[in-house]
């Protein structure tokens, strides 16, 4: 592989074998709720506690796991690549950080964060939040959500994300369905603008036809081995 742009996408796959669950796999449900009917603005509304506590045993979890070999091979390219490259992640957990990824981005949110509806601030959180929680910044109480984005909601650094995908040479989708938009979409928008095209994942996902190349089998070992 010459020098080129790199944009890599991965999803929650890439940490099932750290022990996070995936959200539309067999053990995809959380206490018999389908994701869509917790992670939206409209669920928080009706169910506040609900949503809270979803949130506060994942981000509980998130502090008992460690990254994999697919986050530290992620995380020695970042490192050793002398192009451009740019890790879009629809995950929540900390672990690319944790395994040393500096070029990153969070586009649906992270568990580590709050964010105030009162003041609009966003901060790190690291234990439970609930529905009493008190911003750091502004003291209003019962403001506080997680910093995550729902559906509906727009996911974060679009614009940089989509020069990046539109820029690059090679664009590799690691561990995610392809079930949601807009993530689903950049494979094409790739394409279109001539990158080629690498799929890593457990089984082919909804959009794998549109990948040059499918490689199945586990993250923890076809990260490394794509990297090397
Ligand atoms: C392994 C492995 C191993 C397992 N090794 N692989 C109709 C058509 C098109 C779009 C829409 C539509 N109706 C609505 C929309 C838009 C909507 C959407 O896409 N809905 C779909 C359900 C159709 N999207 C949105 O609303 C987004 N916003 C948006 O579009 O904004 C624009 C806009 C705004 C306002 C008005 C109008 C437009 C926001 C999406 C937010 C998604 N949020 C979530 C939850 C929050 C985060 C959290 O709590 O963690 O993000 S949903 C959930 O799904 C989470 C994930 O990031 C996301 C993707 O899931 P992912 O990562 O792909 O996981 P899985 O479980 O699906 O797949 C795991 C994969 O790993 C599997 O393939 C396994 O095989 C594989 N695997 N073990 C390798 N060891």
């Amino acid at each position: 592989m010459g020098i080129c742009n790199i944009v890599i996408l991965t999803g929650a796959g890439v940490s099932a074998e750290s022990g996070l669950a995936t959200f539309r796999g067999p053990d995809g449900l959380w206490e018999g709720h389908r994701v869509e009917d917790v992670c939206t603005p409209e669920a928080y509304l009706r169910d506040p506690a609900l949503v809270h506590q979803f949130y506060d045993a994942r981000r509980r979890k998130l502090g008992t796991v460690q990254p994999n070999p697919a986050h530290e091979a992620l995380a020695r390219l970042d490192i050793e690549w002398p192009g451009e490259l740019l890790l879009v992640t629809q995950n929540v957990d900390d672990l690319h950080e944790r395994a040393g990824s500096k070029r990153l981005v969070h586009m649906h949110g992270e568990l580590v964060k709050g964010w105030c509806l009162a003041c609009d601030e966003r901060f790190e959180w690291a234990g439970v939040m609930g529905q009493a929680a008190r911003c750091p910044a502004c003291a209003t109480e019962g403001q506080v959500r997680p910093d995550i984005v729902w559906f509906g909601e727009m996911p974060y650094e679009m614009e940089r994300i989509e020069e990046a995908v539109r820029q690059c040479d090679l664009f590799v989708s690691i561990g995610t369905s392809g079930a949601v938009y807009p993530a689903a979409g950049f494979v094409q928008t790739a394409r279109d603008c001539g990158a080629t095209t690498l799929e890593v994942n457990l089984e082919p996902s909804l959009g794998s036809y549109l990948f040059d190349e499918s490689r199945t089998g586990p993250a923890s070992v076809l990260v490394p081995q794509w990297v090397e």
